[in-house]
């Protein structure tokens, strides 16, 4: 049995002698004999192999003892695999069919096998060439509502919910990383940091800002403060995979309790960057604009979507500890409920386009950058990219109780374009 010897990285040449014996594997794939294994992780965490057999082929990930973006310098739990492991088990349950399938966990090995989703590619490359997804947003928007919807106190009773924020209470290393690397690092100089040389002087306008410090430190105690309902944590569009009838989300180790509008504007921020960077990637000005509508019509239907199944499952599901139907539904005053639910609603969305914000500036300006703006070659266009991606960062923050609707980022992203340094 694998949990028996000592850890030890997995690596393409081992994995046949090490997971051979699994009959979750060999029953899925056939014998280890016939295995082709590939090492193909490419975040900035884990280990990621494609095994393929003479049957199919599977998932094994597997976590390394440091962060693998920087290297053993930073140690890292082993223990995320376990966490991530929890929280797969729970945002798969809370919207089924969204998450691929998990088959087998190793908590002592941090191993994790699941099913290989094909033809399916990472989002974000997906939208670096190009690529159309017509289902992304309902199938996305729903996921949102449904995860964020069903984890949280408005859904689930008191004994389950507690037992469950202790839990993940304990994915405080994960959890210190998205309050550092989101919230503080991109906003004073911190040495894990770097930024292009041509945004030299607008770093350093942003490390004077105090309306935008301000801001930083006011979402960061959302964060750490709401423990609203159970997050992905890490919702970008790295952590989205997608072909043209199917979406699925994964890579879950910074799930943690933490404020609805918290996964959403991550993955907002991620699309409206997409579309930031495109000057430098879609050199057709008619193509490139007609796609940069396509994302922004996305990002928009994601937010309406979300909005209209969370309304759905307020009135059909709201049963646990802030349920409220004492109050409302069942004084004949179902108005109240409806008012309560506009006010949710709300606030979720000026906490989402205020993390949207933050998830900007720390893209750009912390440890763990975004290809779209890092493959673009030239490097005045980069900057002009990253520079407007920053100006809207900094409106979104700041001014995040001022988005009435989810159409005027479209507003202020046409008011950046054409704005050099
Ligand atoms: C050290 S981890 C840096 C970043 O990579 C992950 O994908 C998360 O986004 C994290 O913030
Ligand atoms: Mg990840």
């Amino acid at each position: 049995m694998l949990t028996h010897s000592p850890y030890e990285p997995l690596q393409a040449r081992t994995l046949a002698d090490r997971l051979g014996g699994l009959p979750e594997m060999t029953g899925r794939i056939g014998p280890a004999a016939q295995w082709r294994v590939r090492e193909v992780g490419d975040g900035n965490l884990n280990l990621v192999f494609i095994v393929e057999g003479a049957a199919g082929s599977i998932i094994v990930k597997q976590a390394l003892p440091y962060a693998r973006v920087v290297g053993e310098s930073w140690p890292m739990s082993l223990d995320r695999a376990f966490f991530e492991h929890e929280a797969l088990l729970r945002l798969g349950s809370r919207d089924p069919g969204r998450l691929p399938e998990l088959y087998y966990f190793d908590r002592h090995q941090a191993i994790q096998i699941m099913e290989h989703l094909q033809p399916h590619i990472i989002l974000r490359k997906g939208l670096m060439a190009g690529e159309r997804y017509p289902l992304l947003a309902g199938q996305i928007g729903r996921y949102l509502a449904r995860t964020l919807f069903r984890g949280s106190d408005w859904a689930m009773e008191t004994a389950r919910r507690k037992a469950d924020l202790a839990l993940f209470a304990g994915n405080v290393e994960l959890c210190g990383i998205t309050e550092d690397l989101f919230f503080t690092d991109p906003f004073h100089d911190c040495a894990r940091n770097s930024h292009g040389p041509a945004l030299d002087r607008a770093v350093a306008a942003i490390r004077a800002d105090r309306d935008l410090k301000l801001a930083a430190l006011e979402l960061k105690a959302r964060f750490c403060c709401s423990a609203q309902t159970l997050l992905h944590g890490d919702l970008h569009t790295g952590s989205i995979m997608a072909c043209a009838d199917d979406t699925r989300v994964i890579d879950a180790e910074f799930a943690t309790y933490g404020p609805i509008g918290f996964d959403i504007g991550s993955l907002l921020a991620n699309l409206w960057m997409a579309a930031f960077a495109l000057p430098g990637l879609q050199p057709d000005r008619e193509e490139r604009r007609a796609y940069r509508d396509w994302i922004l019509d996305t990002a928009e239907a994601v937010w309406s979507v979300f909005v209209e199944e969370f309304t759905r499952l307020w009135r059909c599901e709201r049963a646990g500890i802030l349920g409220g139907r004492e109050l409302f539904e069942e004084q004949a005053d179902p108005i109240g409920s409806e008012l309560a639910l506009n006010t949710m609603i709300a606030e979720i969305w000026r906490d989402a386009v205020g993390f949207a914000g933050i998830e900007i500036h720390r893209r750009i300006l912390g440890l763990a950058h975004i290809p779209e703006f890092e493959t673009i070659a030239n490097e005045a266009v980069r900057a002009c990219c990253e520079h407007r991606a920053l100006m809207a960062g900094r409106v979104l923050a700041v001014e995040r109780g001022r988005f009435a609707a989810i159409g005027q980022v479209r507003t202020l992203m046409t008011m950046l374009e054409g704005r050099t340094l």
